[in-house]
């Protein structure tokens, strides 16, 4: 038997960003593919068959009759400098359900599968949920293998690097049992749990997000032979916009936009940039809202490129829809777990499967309230008692 916390022990000095703390751990680089084959330890050592979906995917199976299965799961990946809770607790809880059902010597009613999703932050690849939206059919598998991180590697260049599978399943090839119902375990992305006065509590929705690309170009030159006058210096229009985002958010009912990432080329101290891209993470409760401040803020974007004599190219990189979750299930976890349901604007695999199964989705209070940040933090008596909510939901769902 193992908590929660004894197992995240276990991968604490895995990923961690030196000098800084928090986790570097993107799809299939040297730290994420420690944890999976970590994770693929901890399965086998409980008897669960091990096997991976084509999509990157890692699916552990406590088998039991018929097809219809229960599978709870999350994320190993983690954002640049992430926390060490968001994504590992729903596997590390997952697992700690799997030791209190055969502690008591349950036997599943239906097959019970504990999965990890691939590159759930599109850290690397740039696309959220790519593995739990490969697996559900609501991804492209050859546009995915396509896919290039920075350094320009590709998808399938990188399973193959980490021993994964790069033959993708698409709709058509999802090799697995059909599931019928998943939940998922998450640390809480904010103080909602905090305020509710609960260690565990139901998500209700999640915010509609997207990401978009705003590529300003200009011509680069000296920074010391051009006049300011005789310039078309793209990080002008880029600089205003981060500010302007701010600004059109807040029009919008508690919609968030975002720049935490911008790229100027070639990036030099001494060099007038020739291009700067500018990625846009923009939320909000309604889709319409979201869209709507995306296309004021490209209207906007042209016009700051040209005061300045550049042109901006907008992208949209990927968009998830607001997820409202099934009320039957939504409902009957807030009263079997005696637990609140709350929003989250933090977008998770979840959100992906619930557009296809009955889903719902568990969250353990965050005292601190900070994510995507060193500071996250869930205390382990918290933890522990995530983990058993979730045994009772499985033990509920796998009769
Ligand atoms: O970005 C998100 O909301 C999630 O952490 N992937
Ligand atoms: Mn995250
Ligand atoms: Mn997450
Ligand atoms: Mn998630």
């Amino acid at each position: 038997m193992a908590t929660p916390n004894e197992l995240l022990a276990d991968i604490a000095d895995v990923g961690v960003v030196p000098g800084r703390g928090g986790y570097h751990r993107h799809v299939f680089d040297r730290a994420e593919t420690e944890l999976r084959e970590w994770f693929v330890g901890q399965a086998g050592a409980r008897g669960l068959d091990v096997r991976t979906d084509g999509n990157g995917n890692i699916w552990a199976w406590w088998p039991g009759p018929g097809d219809d299965a229960v599978a709870t799961g999350s994320h190993l990946d983690s954002v640049p400098g992430g926390g060490a809770y968001d994504g590992p607790l729903g596997v590390a809880s997952a697992l700690s359900a799997v030791d209190m059902l055969r502690a008591e010597g349950f036997r599943p009613g239906r097959p019970l599968a504990v999965v990890v999703f691939a590159e759930e932050e599109g850290g690397r690849f740039g696309v959220p949920c790519l593995g739990s939206r490969l697996a559900c059919g609501s991804a492209d598998p050859q546009r995915a293998l396509g896919l290039r991180d920075e350094t320009g590697t590709t998808l399938a260049e990188a399973m193959r690097a980490a021993g994964a599978d790069p033959e993708l399943a698409g709709p058509d090839r999802v090799n697995l049992p059909r599931v019928g119902r998943f939940v998922e375990l998450h640390v809480e992305q904010g103080r909602g749990l905090v305020e509710h006065g609960s260690a565990v509590g139901v998500a209700s929705t999640i915010l509609g997000h997207g990401r978009w690309r705003f590529g300003f170009t200009g011509q680069g030159n000296h920074a010391g032979a051009t006049p300011m006058d005789d310039r078309r210096d793209p990080m002008i229009p880029a600089a205003r916009l981060v500010t302007e985002a701010r600004a059109v958010a807040r029009r919008f009912p508690d919609a968030r936009a975002t720049v935490g990432r911008l790229r100027p080329v070639p990036g030099g101290t001494n060099v007038i940039a020739e291009s700067v891209d500018v990625w846009l993470d923009a939320r909000a409760h309604e889709d319409a809202d979201t869209r709507a401040l995306v296309e004021e803020l490209s209207a906007r974007a042209r016009e700051l490129a040209a005061e300045e004599g550049c042109t901006a190219r907008v992208t949209e990189e990927s968009y998830s829809d607001t997820v409202r979750f099934d009320p039957e299930v939504r409902d009957e976890l807030a009263t079997v777990l005696d637990a609140p349901t709350l929003p989250t604007g933090a977008g998770h695999d979840a959100g992906t499967l619930a557009a296809h199964v009955p889903t719902g989705m568990l969250f353990v209070r965050n005292p601190t309230g900070i994510s995507h940040a060193p500071q996250e933090y869930a205390e382990a008596a918290d933890c522990t008692a995530g983990a058993e909510a979730l045994a009772r939901v499985l033990r509920r769902w796998s009769r």
